[in-house]
């Protein structure tokens, strides 16, 4: 039995060096150096090729390097005898929390706004609004999203949360799926953290933005596949929005032509809101592995009907 690991760029060698100390007598394999396919029962997978995994008759796992999962479910040649099993990490939580309130201090502090300022040498000063002043609406209120409210209210910001189901969180103002519309007309800034699934693909669009108050921000930490591009920018080209922060896209990376890089009230950053952290989370995808070989039940498992 052994792990084959399909994450291409993403530090392969540093994670094999993680996972083999904690399992030192596995095999830890990087694909496609594969010596027996047939040893492969636990894989490894951040965003891997359509279908690599056919030649791999008795694996058993795929664990998602990271929290989203939709790069496995997508693939429709996984067998669903194939359990898939995802990140829930405190320090992914903590890295996503800082991304998001950096974000939400530099939209009301208007940073972004002197970014472009100093480009022409220009000094203007603009009021800001406090956190309490603020209201910071999150779509998609799971391990993440209830992390980022957490540090947002300590903070001082007013939170609000949405999510398929209704949740009850201290200082936080939740709204379940039929609550969206009451949500968003509170949010001043709206803060994307939903999983891909076949009802929140395009799920930012011209409605939906239309809906926020005048010149509220966004920040998509979630997925690009949850925008419609061109209803961003339209909406940021009539003040319907103040700022975007975009932190992933649909095509990564961004491709060179794209609108998004040159406009002037759009801060991209390369997927890098949070990061998922060998030191971390090798230790969860250690003991899934001896879980695995154990029979016992494996921790974060994916519900594929739900997609997340
Ligand atoms: P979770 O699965 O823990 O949470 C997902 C949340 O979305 C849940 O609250 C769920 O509701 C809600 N949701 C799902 N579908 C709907 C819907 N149709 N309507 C309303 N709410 C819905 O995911 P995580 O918090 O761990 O991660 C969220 C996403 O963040 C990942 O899928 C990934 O794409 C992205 N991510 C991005 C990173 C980056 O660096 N940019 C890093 C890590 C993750 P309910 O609770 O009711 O089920
Ligand atoms: C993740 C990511 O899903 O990094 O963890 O996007």
């Amino acid at each position: 039995m052994s792990i084959a690991l399909f994450i291409q760029h993403r530090f392969s060698k540093r994670w094999k060096e993680y996972l083999s100390k904690l399992l030192p007598d596995t095999k830890i394999e990087i694909y496609p150096a594969i010596e027996n396919d047939n040893s492969v029962e636990y894989a490894i997978s951040w965003k891997h090729d359509m279908g690599v995994f056919d030649q791999f008759e008795n694996l058993k796992v795929i664990a998602s390097l990271g929290a989203g999962v939709h790069h496995i479910l997508k693939d429709e040649s996984i067998p669903e005898s194939i359990e898939i099993t995802r990140i829930v990490d405190e320090q992914l939580q903590k890295d996503m929390a800082s991304f998001v309130l950096t974000q939400c201090f530099n939209s009301t502090r208007n940073i972004f706004q002197y970014q472009r300022q100093q480009v022409n040498k220009e000094w203007k000063l603009h009021t800001y609004k406090t956190p309490e002043e603020t209201k910071v609406g999150i779509l998609g209120m799971g391990v993440l999203g209830q992390a980022t409210a957490r540090l947002l209210n300590r903070n001082g910001f007013h939170v609000l949360g949405w999510s398929k189901s209704k949740k009850n969180i201290e200082n936080v103002e939740t709204f379940e799926e039929n609550g969206l519309k009451q949500f968003l007309a509170k949010t001043n800034i709206l803060v994307c953290l939903l999983p891909i699934t076949k009802a929140t693909i395009g799920i930012i669009n011209q409605k939906l933005l239309s809906q926020l108050p005048k010149k509220s921000s966004f920040i998509n930490v979630a997925r690009g596949e949850l925008v419609e591009d061109a209803d961003l920018l339209k909406a940021l080209d009539t003040n319907q929005l103040d700022w975007a922060v975009l932190d992933v896209f649909k095509e990564e990376p961004l491709p060179e032509h794209h609108l998004y890089w040159s406009h002037p009230k759009i801060v991209i950053t390369p997927h890098s809101a949070s990061l998922t952290n060998p030191k971390t989370a090798s230790k969860q995808l250690a003991e899934n592995y001896l879980r695995l070989k154990k029979g016992k039940k494996l921790n974060n498992v994916v519900d594929r009907e739900k997609g997340y």
